[in-house]
């Protein structure tokens, strides 16, 4: 048997079948496998016909056809079916080889089996991967980390079939570890964000400004050629304006959303390590809020709002939401990015954060313009602590904060519910506050819990006081909360 191949993957679903034929038109050898080994034969007969694509029936036969270092990337169910693999690829590989996930798999699991393979002389890299089916055959994002001594051979496959923004692949080494999967949890926790935000501002054109279908793909259309120009403002033009039999095909979708756990694994990350993502929280919360379908048609029958009407300038309003819209994603990016600093100092990371925002550049669902300016802004000066500090988008924000407050008082007075523009401001309001009642919650804890206070003057030393004049001495054991 020959060693023809440069790479395996294994998992013929849609993610590894496109990115199959993604490296072939960039005349890499691929060996393709799958659990169910008759999709290797349909794959064959089929979409990789008339290319250089070769396949393999026993993980055995796959290994033998392998340039070395070996090379074998993954793209099957996050979760056990990895470990399974790995455990079977383990015994056939050897020192210097190189295992590629690029699944969506939770990168505590990605730290834990980089160090194990690790022990075992196997190069363990976790790749994010994202784009969708178009992303994976045309150019995907690709965020690995993983052991960094697999970065060299896998460099040349990677950056070539990366998608391309201002002519840069849209693909660099992460870091060490679970790194690639934590910036592809916060990818996806971002997207969520930003769907949500879509969400609300549509939800305004549509129950505030009582707009029909038309009117608001006009209104995201205009939106695409400025600012927000992005992937998801483009797509939901088109699905506006779509139909079916002559209808409209959104009307008819249930309103209640589904999710497939990246989003809160971002939330569950934030509460972790202490950072406020509050915007990835509320979204993820919104999708809950929408699948109590149920009970939201009882409660609306009973629950009364208010029942006033929008009486303003139409067209002024809708500038105010796309302003409102823009600072609430902003926010959004800060608290991702704030994220991704602590769990770099966390796990001793050295994350590149423009090289991050190229990454998501292109090729990836929350692809923009705006990441050009993230990743300008990080360019610019890599210690930025928080992206409302740097210039940009300070001055940014201060252009749209006006409009901000405007729909969000809007919206509560007219009691639509728009849960992720309302947290941005209270975090940009909490943010730039140099004093916050925190001070009473210290008190309030220290009366009734003995859990000792500090004093402004002297910050790191508790103290207990005796509020009552009945409690005792004795203070509780400090700890932050
Ligand atoms: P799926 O997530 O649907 O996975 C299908 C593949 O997993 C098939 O090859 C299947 O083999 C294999 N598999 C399953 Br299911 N259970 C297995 C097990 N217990 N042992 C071994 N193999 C098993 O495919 P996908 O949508 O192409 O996604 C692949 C990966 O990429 C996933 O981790 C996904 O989260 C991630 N991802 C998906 C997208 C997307 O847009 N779809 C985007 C980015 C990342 P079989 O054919 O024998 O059942």
């Amino acid at each position: 048997m020959t060693e023809s191949a440069d790479i395996a993957l294994i998992g013929l679903a849609v993610m590894g079948q496109n990115l199959i034929l993604n490296m072939n038109d960039h005349d890499f050898v691929v060996c393709a496998y799958n659990r169910t080994t008759s999709k290797v034969d349909d794959f064959l007969q089929n979409e990789a016909k008339n290319t250089k694509v070769v396949g393999a029936h026993s993980l055995k036969e796959m290994v033998a056809k392998l340039k070395k270092p070996r090379r074998v990337m993954m793209l099957v169910k996050a979760g056990e079916a990895v470990d399974n693999f790995i455990d079977q690829l383990v015994p056939l590989l050897e020192p210097g080889d190189i295992i590629i996930d690029g699944g969506n798999s939770e990168y505590q699991d990605s730290n834990r089996r980089c160090k194990d393979l690790k022990e075992k002389g196997i190069l363990f890299v976790g790749s994010g991967v994202s784009g969708g089916e178009e992303g994976a055959r045309y150019g995907p994002s690709l965020m690995p980390g993983g052991n960094p001594d697999a970065w060299p051979h896998i460099k040349n496959i990677f950056q070539s079939i990366a998608a391309k923004a201002d002519g840069e692949p849209c693909c660099d080494w992460v870091g060490d570890g679970g790194a690639g999967h934590f910036v592809k949890m916060v990818h996806n926790g971002i997207e969520y964000g930003d769907m949500q935000l879509i969400c609300e501002a549509y939800s305004l054109l549509k129950d505030a400004l009582r707009m029909n279908q038309e009117e608001m793909s006009k209104v995201f259309d205009d939106w695409n050629r400025g600012e927000l120009d992005s992937f998801l403002i483009e797509i939901s033009r088109n699905i506006l304006k779509f139909k079916e039999n002559g209808d409209y095909l959104l009307e008819k979708i249930r309103d209640s959303a589904g999710q497939k756990g990246t989003g809160k694994w971002t939330a569950i990350a934030s509460l972790e390590y202490g950072i406020p993502v509050t915007l990835i929280g509320e979204s993820v919360y919104a999708r809950c809020l929408s699948s109590l379908k149920d009970e939201r048609v009882s409660a609306c029958k009973l629950l009364d709002g208010p029942t006033s009407k929008f009486e303003g300038d139409k067209e002024e309003f809708v500038e105010h939401i796309r302003k409102a819209l823009y600072a609430s994603k902003i926010v959004s990016y800060a608290q991702g990015f704030m994220l991704l600093r602590e769990a770099a100092k966390v796990f001793n990371w050295n994350l590149n954060y423009g090289g991050i925002a190229l990454m998501w550049r292109g090729g990836c669902i929350i692809r923009s313009v705006f990441l050009g300016n993230i990743k300008k802004a990080f360019e610019k000066n890599p210690e930025l602590t928080n992206l409302l500090l740097d210039d940009f988008f300070r001055d940014a924000i201060h252009k749209c904060q006006t409009s901000w407050r405007i729909v969000v008082s809007e919206a509560a007075r007219l009691g639509v519910p728009i849960p992720a523009f309302y947290t941005a401001l209270a975090f940009y309001d909490g943010y730039r506050s140099s004093r916050l009642p925190a001070n009473l919650i210290q008190a309030q804890r220290d009366y009734f819990g003995a859990h000792t206070y500090e004093l402004n003057d002297k910050p790191g030393v508790f103290i207990h006081t005796n509020w009552t004049g009945t409690g005792g001495k004795t203070a509780s054991t400090n700890y932050l909360a």
